[in-house]
């Protein structure tokens, strides 16, 4: 019995160290078949320009390391590793001289300035804040705001909104003053912009102008008139038996008002006096009233004073329009009708209340 087992424990050992030959044998061949690694390298890597490079071995599992010189910041690959296919891991590095902007901080389109350990941004329009992170706030309609109950107002006449600001605009015929929101009329007629012919007058209106060149009436009856002024007509001596004649107005005048719309009434508009020759006696009564053109009711004539009459608007009217209106002067001595004096008044009345 120990015979034989001594026997089997032989034959269990000589197995095993057939075994273990068998595997030297296949792993020396498979060493043999596998490249060997100290024999593939990867091609040579300079240093980047204004940086350095660690590691001289190119061999596969090397690792170069670069570094940038003070003041350079390294772009691309800090490590790169020889591969077992001959080639390194990642990309070339540069060394770029550093720059506050590099990190591209600003934003929404700003250009970045660069300084020493910082950097400014200028911001795109509509953007705000270091950064230009922050969008400016969406504009303010100074006209729409200033519209309220209760707010000054911005302008005289029209206000335009601008991004971030508002401007004033007057229409034509005026002119924007300088305080930016006051209109003022252009005076067409001091300033020869006027197409008025020769022997026709120029009036000022607000927004334009007029010419003129008022007509004395025809002769009617006896009565005839003659021209003593561009604004005044006379009448020519009456026959001494001719009342209607006497009766007809002694003189005709002609006034032109330039007026804006809505004005505040009443308003005193036109004074009407006598002017009796020196050393004559005048006369001792006047009578004043509106003898044409009131249909609306916009004007009362009355006394001012014993020798005044006044024409008072108590309607405002609302331009554009012209409007005309006539008054007369009665003179009495000792209640006995002297002379009669007409007044012919136009005017001539704005779009607007300035
Ligand atoms: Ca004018």
């Amino acid at each position: 019995m120990q015979q034989f087992l001594k026997g089997q424990e032989m034959r269990y050992a000589e197995g095993v160290r057939i075994m273990k030959n068998r595997l030297i044998t296949l792993q020396n061949m498979v060493t043999k078949a596998a490249p060997d690694p100290q024999s593939v390298s990867c091609p040579a890597l300079d240093a980047p320009k204004d940086g350095r490079r660690f590691g001289t071995k190119y061999f596969v599992d090397h690792e170069v390391h670069f570094t940038c010189e003070p003041g350079f910041q390294l772009l691309g690959s800090s490590t790169r590793v020889c591969q077992a296919n001959g080639s390194w891991t990642g990309d070339a590095p540069q060394c770029k001289v550093f720059s506050t902007c590099s990190s591209n901080p600003c934003q929404n389109g700003a250009i970045c300035v660069a300084g020493v350990n910082q950097y400014k941004c200028t911001c795109a329009h509509g953007w705000t804040g270091d950064n230009c992170q922050y969008q400016t706030q969406t504009d303010v309609n100074e006209c729409e705001v200033y519209k309220l109950e209760g707010a000054p107002r911005l302008c005289m006449h029209a206000c335009i909104n601008i991004p971030g600001s508002y401007r004033c605009s007057c229409p034509s015929g005026y002119k924007l003053l300088g305080d930016g929101k006051s209109c003022e009329d252009i005076d067409e007629c001091g300033l020869s912009l006027h197409n008025c012919t020769r022997g026709v007058t120029c009036i000022n209106t607000g927004g334009g102008f007029q010419c003129v060149n008022p007509e004395c009436p025809r002769s009617s009856g006896n009565a005839s008139y003659v021209k003593t002024s561009p604004f005044q007509c006379e009448r020519n001596p009456c026959p001494m038996d001719s009342r209607s004649c006497h009766h007809a107005p002694k003189s005709i005048s002609f006034h032109y008002l330039p007026l804006p719309s809505n004005l505040i009434t009443p308003t005193p508009l036109f004074r009407m006096a006598t002017a009796s020759a020196p050393g004559r006696p005048g006369p001792d009564s006047l009578r004043f009233g509106i003898v044409g053109g009131n249909s609306r009711g916009h004007f009362v004539m009355q006394r001012s004073d014993r020798q005044t009459g006044e024409l008072i608007l108590v309607q405002s009217p609302k331009g554009p329009q012209t409007i005309e209106v006539e008054v007369d002067m009665s003179e009495y001595l000792d209640r006995t009708f002297q002379a009669k004096h007409v007044s012919k008044i136009t005017v001539f009345v704005s779009p607007y209340e300035f």
